[in-house]
């Protein structure tokens, strides 16, 4: 087992212990060892465990390195196993309730006798969590409607995790000899942030083994309908799945009219309408004439095409990407030869919103260069937390200047070919001040301000308050202007075409921030605010290595909002970042 996976089953065993009301000293123990072992590298740590020397580290017992050996050698841990097994989970399922941490919980099951989420929901329905002490109404109240989003959230899924689900089967798909053509379609290929179900869709003569091999997956909990063209199932995890198999001909009329959405398909359809034909996802046939669309295209008067190209060249039409299937005046767009040539993953030559080991990120300072080379970047900004975010482990203004110092020193060594911008992810105060001096910003490279704490202030104070940031000369770009986690916390009160107007006004850069779990600011508001001159920067907020890797998350979302490249901060050269960065930061 990895050094950062034991760490996790550090942390994991004192959440449980908490659940337990286990002795203090004891849960506190296992967090700092799992943030000893995240600060480690991972050379440092392996020559530890070689050497047997685990109890050396500062903060590390004995009882502790007996535990993070047998992880290490075997993955297990029967102390952990037990442990798990002894706390009912309905107790665990609890923490997933946004507003309830291990303490709460057990005061929950203590004084109530609660140990399931059906349970606690009744407790708050008849006002006994109210009465309890600690808690209050208006508690009750938020766990309450955090039990109800979390049935509501629990039926969609980040397009992160159900894209994982997908493309292995997309593969498993193609590489079976009956199969010409396969493609995952629906929410998933619209890159859509959340995803309701998988939709996959087979061109096949020979439908019958695609689909028994489909339904045996072993990922496949329950099969929920079967038949010979069509199946859904369901995943471990909760995800659904339809497979679709069509002969080959019909495989892209299908492909089209399964990627959607419903909008784009309504408009799609009455363009054919309007010139005598009738799309679907048998064909284009002929509107007039004897029997159903199925029927014409299955009688072979539907026309043939290659590809979607060919579907859209058709109608009049050049090639919509499927991102920008929404509705939204991509057909007409189409049809003038208007869409836009959008941003790929393949423009972006670095990103500048990153941590290091330094606050909460796992990976250090040069791991996370090493890894932003091997991704042929040529820069990489690193941006950890100020001091107001201790629950981050902020940097304050001494440890921030000896990263500063790091980071040139690094740049003049000559050992990476990616280039480092010295910056600072500063938290935005209640009322709108930054965290740190003018003084001190005006020694990074840039700045990105972001709010962290007081989610939940009126509209008007948090306004007031990101557009006060907004306005500070120092500050290069907004972080995750809404602070939403998707599907599990929703998006801060403000006023975002305020916010805008402030950051165009200001020559201030908005973050389109590319973690799965955030994708802010959303891609609905991206088209028009570039229009009018809004730069955007897709940031992948990385707290390890492979976070880098979320800027494909981001990309998804700036194609939905009609970005090009030239709307993208990190598609510029090394120097044109730095002229950008220059001109902030000389103010
Ligand atoms: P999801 O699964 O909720 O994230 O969203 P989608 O877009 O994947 O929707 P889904 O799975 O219900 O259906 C896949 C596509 O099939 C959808 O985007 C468009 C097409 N479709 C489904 N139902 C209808 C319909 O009633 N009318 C039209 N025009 N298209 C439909
Ligand atoms: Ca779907
Ligand atoms: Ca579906
Ligand atoms: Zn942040």
């Amino acid at each position: 087992m990895t050094k950062n996976e034991i760490a996790e089953r550090l942390e994991e065993i004192a959440v449980l212990l908490e659940l337990k009301g286990e002795n203090p000293f004891k849960i506190r123990a296992y967090g700092a060892g799992a943030r000893v072992l995240e600060s480690l590298e991972t050379d440092e740590f392996e020559q530890l465990v070689a050497d047997e020397k685990l109890d050396s580290i500062k903060g590390v017992g004995t009882a502790l390195a007996q535990k993070i050996g047998e992880l290490h050698a075997t993955g297990e841990l029967e102390f952990l196993t037990e442990l798990r097994a002894s706390i009912a989970p309905g107790l665990v399922e609890m923490l997933e309730v946004p507003g309830l941490g291990a303490k709460k919980i057990k005061a929950i099951h203590d004084k109530l006798g609660v140990d399931t989420i059906a349970g606690l929901a009744e407790a708050c329905a008849d006002g006994r969590v109210a009465d309890l002490a600690g808690f209050g109404a208006k508690s009750q109240e938020k766990i309450a409607e955090g039990i109800r989003n979390r049935e509501a959230y629990g039926k969609r899924h980040l397009w992160w995790l159900a894209n994982e689900v997908a493309q292995p089967i997309v593969s498993g798909l193609r590489a079976r000899p009956e199969v010409e053509r396969a493609e995952a379609a629906g929410s998933l290929r619209r890159g859509m942030e959340t995803v309701g179900d998988l939709d996959f869709i087979v061109g096949s003569s020979d439908p019958a083994p695609v689909m028994t091999w489909f339904c045996e997956l072993p990922e496949v909990k329950e099969i929920t309908a079967r038949g010979e063209t069509k199946s859904s199932v369901r995943f471990e995890s909760g995800l659904q799945a339809d497979l679709r198999i069509v002969p080959p001909a019909q495989f892209v009329f299908a492909l089209h009219h399964f990627t959607g959405s419903k909008d784009h398909n309504v408009a799609m359809r009455q363009r054919a309408l309007e010139r005598g034909k009738s799309l679907s996802e048998w064909g284009l046939v002929p509107a007039k004439g004897d029997g159903t669309a199925k029927e014409k295209a299955e009688r072979g008067e539907s026309v043939e095409v290659a590809d979607e190209a060919g579907l859209f060249g058709e109608l009049g039409m050049s090639f919509v990407p499927p991102a920008l299937r929404e509705g939204l005046g991509e057909i007409e767009a189409a049809e003038a030869g208007e869409l836009p040539s959008l941003v790929a993953l393949s423009d972006l030559k670095g990103a500048f919103h990153n941590h290091t080991t330094s606050s909460d990120g796992r990976n250090t300072l040069a791991e996370m260069v090493a890894a932003a080379e091997q991704r042929g970047w040529a820069y990489l900004g690193i941006a950890d937390h100020s001091k107001a975010s201790f629950q981050a482990n902020g940097l304050d203004e001494t440890r921030l200047r000896k990263q500063i110092a790091e980071i040139r020193e690094l740049n003049g060594s000559g050992r990476f070919k990616t280039h480092v911008f010295a910056g600072s992810e500063v938290d935005i105060l209640t009322d709108g001040a930054l965290d740190f001096s003018d003084e001190l910003m005006a020694e990074l490279d840039y700045v990105v301000a972001s709010v962290h704490n007081a989610l939940t202030q009126s509209e008007a104070d948090m306004t007031k308050r990101i557009i006060r940031a907004v306005e500070n000369p120092h500050v290069t770009m907004l972080g995750h202007p809404t602070g939403r986690l998707l599907l599990r916390r929703e998006a801060s009160k403000a006023d975002l075409s305020k916010i805008i107007d402030a950051a165009i006004a200001n020559d201030t850069i908005i973050e389109l921030n590319a973690s799965p779990w955030r994708l802010d600011l959303d891609w609905r508001w991206w088209r028009k605010a570039a229009d009018r001159g809004l730069i955007c920067a897709i940031n992948p907020d990385a707290h390890e290595c492979d976070g880098l890797d979320h800027v494909a998350a981001g990309i998804n979302s700036a194609r939905k909002g009609w970005l090009q490249p030239h709307h993208i901060l990190n598609t510029r050269s090394l120097k044109d970042v730095r002229t950008c960065f220059a001109r902030k930061s000389s103010v």
